[in-house]
């Protein structure tokens, strides 16, 4: 469907995509097995067209703010878990009011608020209650919370309290492969925790990793997996081995098979956000994934921020260009611009508060 057809042909195909046309495992089994960078090209031509019907040159930005790196969890891929002994922060509620007063003014769309499950807030929710509140106030931005699998009354109590947005990454909907990765978690109780969350009201972000076994069929079933809640957001990311991990050893060759999966989720998601994370490459490899079909950007960070990320890619460079205003800049010259908040708050099913107008009263 990609191979031997010219441009025109490739027109028609994202006509047909933005018509309604759905992809079978076929189709995804020849697109996953595509390697010659000619076809990848066309594939991700045809990606850029999809999102371009549904989005112009509009971008949405997020803002990340990973407020505790502690973490109960042993996930064999994550520089976090308990077993890495590595310095870890927890921050306090005034650090995190003045990260949310550096974004004021900011082309920003949404504050991301992440941690591991640290036993601090799981075991005690209200505190990270009162971090979602004061994050609404300081900034008034919607918010997005990914804070691990969190029981059911908890999620209801921070959607109460102006959470709008569940981020929850199965990893992958292989259920062998979950196990291997997510060692001692439940697969159902995370895809319930995401699935309960769309039920009351959230928007909701499924995710997976590649370059952590994942065969083309395994990449299938999480695709389809993926499929069934209908998330408002989709990501993949490259898994990037971490030092003092299990999977420390493993040889990641390239970001290439993530491009494509970018580029097939636009195909299967078509007026979905999919995000073009800095963690994994920064801002040269923002460029590549927005290329590839992605209208999102996400893990931007305030700059000189010491704030960690789940990768980190320049955890060892001195200068980290994940700010607001080189992100803009770099759009800039891609042709493409920061979409409007109101924009952003139709998508996600939120309309911006009017400010009311007081009259002047002669006295
Ligand atoms: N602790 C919460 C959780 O696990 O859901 C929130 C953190 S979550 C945002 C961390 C996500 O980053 C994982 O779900 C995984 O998709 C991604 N991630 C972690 N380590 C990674 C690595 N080494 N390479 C690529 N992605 C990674
Ligand atoms: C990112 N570091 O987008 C963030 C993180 C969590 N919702 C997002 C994985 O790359
Ligand atoms: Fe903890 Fe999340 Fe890392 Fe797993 S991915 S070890 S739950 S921070």
């Amino acid at each position: 469907m990609i191979k031997n057809i010219d441009y025109h042909g490739l027109d028609i195909f994202a006509q047909d995509i933005v018509n309604g046309l759905q992809l079978t495992d076929a189709n995804l089994r020849e697109l996953l097995s595509l390697t010659e960078e000619e076809d990848l090209l066309k594939l991700h031509y045809v990606a850029r067209k999809v999102r371009d019907h549904f989005f112009g040159n509009k971008v949405f930005l997020y803002s990340f703010v990973y407020f505790s790196t502690h973490c109960k969890n042993n996930c064999t891929f994550c520089y976090y878990n308990r077993c890495n002994d590595i310095q870890r922060y927890r921050l306090g509620m005034d650090e995190i009011r003045n990260i949310c007063r550096t974004l004021k003014n900011e082309s920003i769309h949404m504050v991301d608020l992440t941690m591991g499950e640290d036993p601090y807030f799981h075991n005690e929710p209200e505190r990270f209650v009162d971090i979602v509140k004061a994050v609404k106030e300081e900034t008034g931005l919607p918010i997005m919370i990914s804070p691990g699998v969190m029981n059911d009354g908890t999620l209801s109590r921070l959607h109460e309290s102006g959470a709008d947005f569940l981020a929850l990454y199965q990893e992958t909907h292989d259920v062998d492969l979950f196990h291997k990765l997510r060692v001692g978690q439940s697969f159902e109780e995370r895809m319930h925790s995401r699935q309960f969350a769309k039920n009351i009201g959230y928007c909701v972000e499924d995710g997976i990793l590649t370059g952590v076994g994942n065969d083309i069929d395994s990449t299938i079933k999480s695709l389809r997996g993926m499929q069934k809640i209908r998330p408002d957001m989709v990501r993949v990311m490259t898994f990037v081995p971490q030092e003092g991990t299990p999977l420390e050893e493993i040889d990641q060759k390239s970001s290439l098979s993530e491009l494509k999966i970018i580029s097939i989720l636009r195909l299967m998601f078509p007026d979905r956000l999919i995000p073009a994370s800095l963690d994994l490459e920064g801002i040269d490899g923002m460029v590549h994934r927005l290329n590839a079909g992605a209208n999102v950007v996400t893990s931007i960070i305030p700059s000189d921020s010491p704030l960690e990320g789940v990768v980190n890619y320049d955890r060892e460079l001195e200068e980290r260009d994940r700010d607001p205003k080189s992100v803009v800049k770099r759009l800039k010259s891609m042709g493409m611009e920061p979409a409007s908040q109101d924009e952003f708050n139709k998508i996600i099913g939120k309309s911006t508060p009017k400010t009311v107008e007081v009259p002047v009263v002669a006295i």
